[in-house]
């Protein structure tokens, strides 16, 4: 496990929010981030006020907010068209009765409209749900029928999706499409936003008022809505500056979908409480369409996941050579593990380090991370940002010494701490059930310099003749071979060993399957990594099974592995 330590890659952090490295933060509060809001004067809360109108009233709505392309609409819009357009969509919203606390869903593209949706949403004070676009039926019935969902916002193409039959409390669809036939409950969303007056009053919340929920899936049963308020925003600003280190005049762009909370928290609330640019690009993953749109838009930070990285390595490094990246200030990372070799090959390629961050839906913004000012080593998630007391616990609550692997916990409270876990008390007490903390699900280590390491979820991790084996360092390894593009490994039972490590991998352009290619690889870890982390059995696939938000699903391999059922799929890729 160690073999990676000891490896930093610490210049290139010219300017930093953070000011200088320290190692302590005494002197942080909470208060002092609450000043920045307009709220802690006026007490007057509303996370869209302060995300858009704010920058109106302080003389920069002429400023871009939203730059939007996609291979069909190229558009901008500035913090005062996002204004007008936001309150168009909340008197619409009025109109039909939607007031504070109702859960009104989103189910659409990105597209302007999504983002216009979710602001008014946000700020009639309702609690805004994001559904992924590729949701099948079962998956958005699931979802608006546990939340008590009643409105929508989708496009006359997912429509076909939604079964209103079977969902009472769902009294309105806002439909955003062409040629739309009036019937009760329907609202044609083009033709109310014209009629719309761009004037409407902010419902002014509590900093504990529920802002949105976001489903996800454990490793059992059926999604969880995890809810958040709007005192979220504490986090999603003081992470926005000292992590993706946003400053005037920054063009950023986050490549997850508001599906999922990459795509809300860094989507669309921190960028725009930091009242940056923020580019949205629509449509799917293409190394050329990707670079093409920061070169376009002259990006200068960047938060995409391990996958797209690793896509881009697969695609060397030539491609990179077309485009003209130089506005590039920052990278960073979240969503799963990000290997090592993934962190060198951007330092190479992109001449800046990629910053993993690590946190979940469940913490509605950043926790672990690499921020700018701080060295990096390749293979960790970094350290607690100020504010934050992360540490390893044991079952008991015990916190183990450096180097001792065990739950990766955190203190509670923090800002964006989820509030509930919708109609689900005993699952949400699960979350905390050693009184103090915050339990997580993920395995880590931290190391003699605070540096956090992950291993993996609780139930992923392997036991193979008694010597606990991370998945994701051997997944590391295993893509540092020059054949692999992509691996999953899992714990497949064994009468003597307890566990062998079985690995699923997907080969490079260019690479066949073969036995030799098997040895090798195997041979390869053993001798990179440990003997008893090398695979004993290697399985080729075309393509492995990864949810949308991009991470490998090692429970499906698991499944294919041991002939069971993968049990809950709606997030897969598809
Ligand atoms: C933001 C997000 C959360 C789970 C989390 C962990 C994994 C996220 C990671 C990471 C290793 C990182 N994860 N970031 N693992 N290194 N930097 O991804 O939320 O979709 O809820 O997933 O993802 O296992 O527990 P979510």
């Amino acid at each position: 496990m160690s073999q990676l330590q000891g490896e930093i890659i610490s210049v290139g952090a010219p300017s930093s929010n953070l000011g200088d490295y320290v190692e302590t933060y005494d002197n942080f509060s909470w208060e002092d981030v609450e000043k920045q809001f307009s709220w802690y004067e006026t007490g007057k809360v509303n996370l869209a006020y302060e995300a858009i109108d704010r920058h109106v009233d302080a003389g920069k709505g002429d400023q871009i907010a939203l730059r939007f392309n996609d291979p069909t609409r190229d558009e901008t819009y500035t913090f005062g068209d996002l204004q007008a357009k936001s309150n168009q969509f909340a008197n619409v919203l009025r109109s039909r009765g939607i007031s504070k606390g109702d859960r009104v869903f989103v189910f659409m593209p990105r597209s302007p409209e999504l983002y216009v949706s979710i602001l008014a949403i946000i700020k009639v004070g309702a609690v805004v749900g994001p559904l992924f676009e590729a949701f099948m039926e079962t998956a958005v019935k699931d979802r608006l029928e546990d939340s008590g969902a009643v409105a929508l916002v989708t496009t006359t193409a997912l429509l076909p999706r939604v079964k209103r039959k079977e969902l009472p409390l769902l009294q309105h669809l806002f439909l955003v499409g062409k040629d739309i036939v009036p019937e009760k409950g329907v609202v044609d969303y083009y033709k109310e936003m014209e009629l719309a007056s761009p004037e409407a009053e902010i419902e002014w919340v509590n900093r504990e008022d529920g802002l949105i929920l976001h489903y996800t899936s454990g490793s059992t049963g059926k999604p969880k809505g995890v809810y958040h308020v709007h005192n979220a925003m504490l986090q999603h600003y003081y992470t926005g500056k000292v992590v993706l280190d946003l400053k005037e005049g920054d063009v950023y762009w986050c490549t997850a979908d508001p599906g999922w909370v990459t795509g809300t928290s860094y989507g669309i609330f921190a960028p725009w409480l930091h009242g940056v640019t923020n580019v949205v690009r629509g449509g799917r993953f293409s190394p050329g369409d990707w670079y093409e749109t920061i070169q376009k838009n002259k990006v200068s930070v960047w938060y995409s996941a391990p996958t797209a990285f690793r896509m881009f390595m697969g695609a060397g490094e030539d491609i990179v050579k077309q485009y003209d990246l130089s506005t590039l200030r920052h990278i960073l990372s979240v969503g799963e593990p990000l290997n090592p070799e993934v962190v060198r090959w951007g330092y190479k390629v992109y001449g800046h380090r990629i910053h993993d961050t690590w946190w979940m839906t469940e913490t509605g913004g950043q926790l672990i991370c690499n921020y700018p000012s701080m060295p990096i080593k390749p293979g960790s998630m970094g350290k607690p940002v100020p504010g934050i007391h992360a540490a390893i616990i044991d079952d008991n609550g015990k916190v183990l010494p450096p180097h001792r692997m065990g739950n990766l916990a955190i203190r509670t409270p923090w800002p964006s701490m989820m509030r509930l876990i919708w109609n689900n008390a005993p699952k949400y007490e699960e979350y905390f059930r050693i009184p103090g903390w915050y339990i997580s699900g993920d395995t880590a280590y931290m190391d003699e310099d605070g540096y956090f390491w992950f291993q993996g979820r609780i139930d992923d991790v392997i036991n193979s003749s008694g010597e606990r084996v991370g998945p994701f360092e051997v997944e590391s390894k295993l893509v540092e071979h020059p054949a692999v593009a992509e691996a999953g490994v899992i714990g497949k039972p064994d009468p003597t060993r307890g566990e062998i490590i079985k690995a699923f991998i997907s080969l490079r352009e260019g690479f066949a399957p073969s036995e030799e290619l098997k040895a090798e690889i195997s041979r390869f870890v053993k001798e990179g990594l440990s003997a008893h982390a090398a695979p004993r059995e290697i399985e080729f696939k075309d393509r492995l099974p990864k949810t949308r938000s991009g991470k490998i699903m090692r429970r499906v391999l698991k499944a294919w592995e041991l002939n069971l059922p993968a049990g809950d799929l709606s997030t897969i890729e598809d």
